[in-house]
């Protein structure tokens, strides 16, 4: 049997609630990878080119209304249908920064008052991510940005419970990076957490998330 040696590209999963910049540092942060000579690819869920994409967006823009179990489900298979691309992706050795993951699929659903144990179910077996960067913004910065949002979810109370579902979501490999400050001070501080873990996770395995 052929091993293949090349060595693997990173999974980094941006985790964090509306408005906390996850959106302008996963892009600063494939630009300043990409100028640093690294393979790189930038995805975003929900991913809303898919079939189910369009059924969920329909739903973040309110002309949809789903029961909760069925959106959630929605969301995890919206994941599910990227997971064999993605594997392909890290295996050729190209590193995925990945905005939202499956903590955000429990995160907003535990926030409307489901399960929490039966949110995570559905996403168990996906690829573990090698660092989620959850970028966390104080309260006032967060009520400044989020009232703005047409979306679904976008208020305030909602946003608290949220942020305290990831909070008991964390785990080791994960990394908190306050939002709060300016975007470039921000960015240099994920890069230098990013750049160690793609040096770090070349050559081990993938492994599953929660399994
Ligand atoms: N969202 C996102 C969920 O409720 N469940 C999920 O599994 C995911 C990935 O969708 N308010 C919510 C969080 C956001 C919304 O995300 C759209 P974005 O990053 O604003 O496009």
């Amino acid at each position: 049997m052929k091993v293949s040696t090349t060595p693997r590209g990173s999974l980094i999963v941006f985790e964090g609630c509306d408005r906390s910049g996850k959106t302008t540092q996963c892009a600063k942060l494939v630009e300043s990878l990409q100028a640093q000579g690294e393979e790189v690819k930038l995805m975003k869920f929900p991913d809303r080119t898919t079939t189910i994409g369009t059924l969920i967006n329909n739903y973040l823009q309110m002309s949809q209304e789903l029961d909760d179990r069925v959106v959630h489900l929605l969301f995890s298979a919206n994941r599910w249908e990227a997971i064999e691309s993605m594997k392909k992706t890290l295996k050729a050795g190209t590193t995925l920064i990945v905005d939202r993951y499956a903590f955000s699929g429990i995160a907003y659903s535990a926030a409307k008052g489901l399960d929490l144990e039966w949110c995570r179910s559905p996403d168990i077996g996906l690829i573990k991510p090698d660092k989620v960067i959850y970028l966390s913004v104080n309260e006032q910065i967060m009520s400044e940005r989020v009232n703005y949002g047409n979306e679904r979810y976008e208020k305030i109370d909602f946003q608290k419970c949220v942020h305290n579902i990831f909070l008991q979501l964390q785990e080791p490999y994960w990394q908190n990076v306050s939002a709060d400050g300016s975007i470039d001070v921000i960015h240099k501080e994920i890069n230098t957490i990013v750049s160690e873990t793609i040096r770090d996770s070349k050559v081990k395995p993938l492994l599953k998330l929660w399994t």
